[in-house]
């Protein structure tokens, strides 16, 4: 079984009847969405809370009952993947372009979880490019500032246009490389008008499934 697979499928174990689940987004939560699909098909009573539109449609086809943000008070359990961790459980998502939501519906969440395979596990983050979510209405400002930052800032293009997020913002990623303190960025980037929001997720899973090969690991 694929290493995603062990991982995405593990998680629905912490899923209790009558939960409403955050759906995070990307191919790792794409074999846990399948798995609920299954275990709704049994009877298993949950209500999805989507991180994107492409998770929203996937849930859709599977029939799992999907309700939007503002009609939950909280969220029981979100289980989402990323794009990098470090031992301390900190990570970079938005890999997919689903940060915005993704932070939105976190903050919301009792409990977190993560599902990565072996390769996302890292020692210090910064080696995935991090992804910032910017504001078209002037996003060059943002970009130059980034320069000016060291930060080393590229924006996503898609189809020979830039990348536009299911809020209808660009996303620009910084490749730094190396980000000794990640609290120091966040705090930042967060002071830059015109950036939505950065793809740090800090102080936020609670566990982290690891899909290795023949075998699984959770981290908490
Ligand atoms: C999503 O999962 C995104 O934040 C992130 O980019 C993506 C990466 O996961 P995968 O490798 O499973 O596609 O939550």
């Amino acid at each position: 079984m694929l290493k995603k697979q062990l991982a995405g499928e593990k998680a629905v174990e912490f899923i209790e009847d009558g939960m409403v689940i955050g759906l995070g987004s990307g191919s790792t939560v794409f074999y846990t969405i399948q798995k609920i699909g299954e275990l709704v098909k049994k009877g298993l009573r949950i209500q999805g809370v989507p991180t994107s539109q492409e998770t929203t449609l996937l849930a859709q086809s599977l029939h799992i009952p999907l309700v939007s943000m503002d009609e939950v008070d909280e969220i029981d359990l979100t289980i989402d993947g990323a794009d990098e961790v470090d031992r301390n459980l900190q990570g970079i998502k938005g890999g997919g372009g689903a940060l915005l939501y993704e932070k939105i519906v976190a903050c919301t969440s009792r409990k977190i979880i993560w599902v990565v395979d072996e390769s996302k596990m890292v020692e210090l983050l910064g080696g995935f490019p991090l992804p910032i979510e910017v504001v078209p209405f002037g996003y060059k400002q943002v970009v130059r500032k980034m320069e000016e930052e060291g930060c080393h800032p590229v924006l996503r293009i898609s189809n020979g246009s830039p990348f536009q997020t299911d809020g209808g913002h660009y996303i620009v990623d910084l490749h730094m490389n190396k980000i000794k303190n990640p609290e120091n960025l966040a705090e930042k980037l967060q002071k830059v008008t015109g950036i939505v929001e950065n793809g740090l997720f800090l102080n936020c899973a609670d566990q982290v499934i690891i899909g290795g090969q023949d075998e699984v690991k959770i981290e908490t």
